[in-house]
């Protein structure tokens, strides 16, 4: 967005902003069209999915996992603030991984999470080849992961931290699969979970980053509508990864 629409924007146009809470109340009423209720998640955590269609949707999702760290080195270099950057920065470790020397010459290696996803999809059958090659990858995934990491690129780093705040949601989504997958797809080897398992506590320490940010941030009723804006388009790439998968593979009722 140019930056005299966004001047434009921060002027006050004579409705008060919303107080602290209240702006947070309103960006989690947007949970309602988070994908957790999408059709085709629905049937991945209420047991009626195939081998076929959980391999489809790791395949596809492994797209948007290793455009996370691109998106938030994006971040990272439109932001000036060392303070943010040094939160920031560990979005980038957890899924890139990350290892250091220890006295006496060991090394602590962390995998990462897109490690823990290749593992995820070789416990649902998949090849870490067929994953990494990206073969599986539908055009409808593939645009809309593509517009979130452009996204980030191009707009203020605020408004791209703004937009990670699907992840207010997402500590309910993990618990959903861990507290149903191993229930209704017995033939997933449980450590292939260990992905989501990770990602309970992340996203919680994420969301506290960037919904202060935000929330310091978005100061003006206008920008504060800018921020539900940014949320619900970040809501419709999740949305719309789902409809591409469901077209793709089917719904079973
Ligand atoms: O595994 C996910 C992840 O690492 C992230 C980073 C974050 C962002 O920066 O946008 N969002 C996100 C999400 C992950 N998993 C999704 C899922 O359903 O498993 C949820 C997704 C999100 O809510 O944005």
């Amino acid at each position: 967005m140019r930056a005299d629409m966004l001047k434009d924007m921060a002027a006050d146009d004579g409705r008060p902003a919303w107080g602290r809470d209240e702006f947070e109340a309103k960006l989690r009423e947007r949970g309602r069209s988070y994908h957790i209720h999408h059709p085709f998640n629905v049937m991945l955590n209420t047991g009626r999915a195939s081998p076929e269609q959980i391999r489809g949707w790791v395949a596809n999702r492994f797209y948007y996992q290793i455009a996370i760290p691109v998106k938030d080195g994006a971040v990272l270099a439109n932001c000036p603030d060392p303070a943010v950057r040094r939160g920031w920065v560990q979005r980038i470790l957890d899924h890139d991984g990350f290892e250091y020397g220890l006295p006496g010459g060991e090394k602590f290696i962390d995998a990462g999470g897109i490690e823990a996803w290749l593992r995820l999809g070789e416990a649902v059958g998949l090849t870490r080849a067929e994953i990494i090659d990206l073969r599986h990858v539908l055009p409808g995934v593939r645009f809309a992961v593509d517009a979130y990491v452009n996204f980030a690129r191009r707009a203020p780093w605020q408004e791209a931290v703004c937009s990670s705040l699907t992840e207010l949601f997402a500590p309910e989504i993990h618990k959903q699969r861990l507290a149903t997958w191993p229930e209704h797809y017995a033939w997933i080897e449980p450590q292939g979970l260990a992905y989501f398992r990770n990602r309970v506590s992340q996203a919680r320490r994420d969301v506290e980053q960037g919904l202060a940010i935000t929330l310091d941030h978005f100061h003006t009723r206008a920008l504060q509508q800018r921020a539900l804006d940014i949320l619900q388009f970040k809501l419709d790439i999740l949305w719309a990864m789902n409809d591409a998968m469901a077209l793709k593979y089917g719904v079973n009722s």
